[in-house]
């Protein structure tokens, strides 16, 4: 009978065989699939085969020996369970009986189990106008991308890093760009997640430029002395190049050029009987105030040229005032000394006494430096008396400038 039954299969096509005597041949009806698997997950490869008798299904590894430890066979589908570098490779599944055998090979490739080797900070505090570089890298990872979510926007978005290590750069950064990014490393499998919040404050004064990028150059910057919420921003010139470089905030006046004045104009009698406001380019006494509480040191430049009959500060004809009204009886140079003027202070004035100006050997001057930054600006200025021809000068005040983190 089996002889018979050999002869005819050698004899006919199976379907006949199939038909007449339902014999059939092994067949693989599903291959297993090549996959790539993580390190340390489980990798199951499927292998179905029909076949009358039922053929054997059995798993090999090429050019290896397959390890007994993790691998089990249920069903015909081969499991490997914790999968390491040593399980790469390729697998067959042969599915035998004895009318004949069928097989199949799938690879499986193990990849690094996906992990981040590099956080992205949790939190940048940014100035306006400054890079921001955001760390992030990767092990077993097939893509790495950045992944947007603005308050402003519905949408995230992603963004791809800067920088084949994972490194994302925003450059010059602008108060829109606050909001979280998230590092996203994906493998074939899963992916991971890590987030950064970046929030962007603009700077409080120029020095707080120049220290966050001392690259910048002089020329006109948004500041916000006081941060979020208080005063609103304003714009100042920033000069970059002088006190050493350190970023000095200028703020400019109505008030600027040398001013003459005598009997005709002003032409008024008695002490401080000129008063000359002085208005700040756009910013007001508090942004003002705001600015010299953030800065080291803030100064401004006063003059006064005299004839030699012109009263002064010595005799209480002339003072400043100071930003919160208050007068202040004393000149550029003398830094609070009551009814002093800078040579006053060194001893060193041409008539003797505390100022230069009036002197009775003609015209003279009187100047300096004021630098108690928590008295300025100067919000006006006063002299006196100017009603008789002989009495004249000329004032010049200097802009305010400020300098230094506090
Ligand atoms: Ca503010
Ligand atoms: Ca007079």
């Amino acid at each position: 009978m089996l002889l018979a039954i050999l002869y005819t299969l050698h004899k006919f096509p199976y379907h006949f065989v199939f038909c007449s005597l339902f014999l059939v041949a092994a067949s693989i009806t599903q291959k297993p699939s090549s996959v790539t698997v993580e390190e340390g997950k489980n990798v199951s490869l499927l292998c179905k085969a029909t076949g009358q008798p039922t053929p054997m299904i059995k798993w090999r590894k090429a050019f290896s020996h397959m390890s007994r430890r993790n691998t089990a066979v249920v069903d015909g589908n081969l499991t490997i369970i914790n999968v390491t570098k040593a399980d790469a490779g390729a697998y067959a599944c042969s599915a035998k009986n004895l009318l004949g055998k069928d097989s199949a090979v799938a690879l499986v490739a193990v990849t690094d189990k996906l992990k981040f080797t590099l956080f992205p900070p949790s939190k940048v505090v940014a100035t306006e106008l400054s890079n921001v570089k955001l760390d992030c890298a990767a092990l077993g990872e097939k893509e790495l991308v950045w992944k947007r979510t603005s308050q402003n926007l519905e949408q995230n978005y992603a963004l791809y890093p800067s920088y084949p290590n994972g490194t994302l750069l925003l450059k010059n950064v602008s108060l829109s760009d606050a909001g979280s990014y998230t590092c996203v490393a994906k493998n074939s499998q899963r992916s991971i997640e890590a987030t950064s919040v970046v929030e962007v404050e603009t700077p409080t004064s120029c020095s707080s430029i120049k220290s966050d990028r001392s690259g910048s150059s002089s020329g006109n910057y948004i500041i916000d002395p006081d941060g979020e919420g208080g005063v609103t921003p304003f714009s100042v010139y920033c000069d970059m190049r002088d006190k050493g470089g350190v970023g000095v905030t200028i703020i400019g006046h109505d008030s600027e050029s040398r001013t003459y004045v005598n009997h005709v104009n002003p032409g008024c009698g008695g002490a401080g009987c000129y008063r000359k406001d002085v208005t700040y380019t756009g910013v007001s006494t508090a942004q003002l105030a705001a600015l010299s509480r953030v800065s080291q040191n803030c100064e401004q430049f006063i003059k006064y040229e005299c004839n030699p009959y012109s009263p002064f500060v010595e005799r209480g004809y002339a003072w400043w005032v100071s930003r919160d009204g208050t007068r202040m009886d004393y000149w550029g140079g003398a830094t609070g000394h009551s009814k002093m003027c800078a040579c006053g202070v060194s001893n060193s004035c041409s008539s003797g006494r505390k100022c230069n100006c009036p002197s009775n050997q003609g015209w003279s001057a009187d100047s300096g430096l004021l630098t108690d930054k928590s008295t300025l600006p100067v919000s006006q200025i006063r002299l006196g008396d100017l009603n008789s021809s002989s009495e004249e000068g000329y004032y010049t005040l200097g802009k305010l400038k400020c300098y230094g983190q506090a």
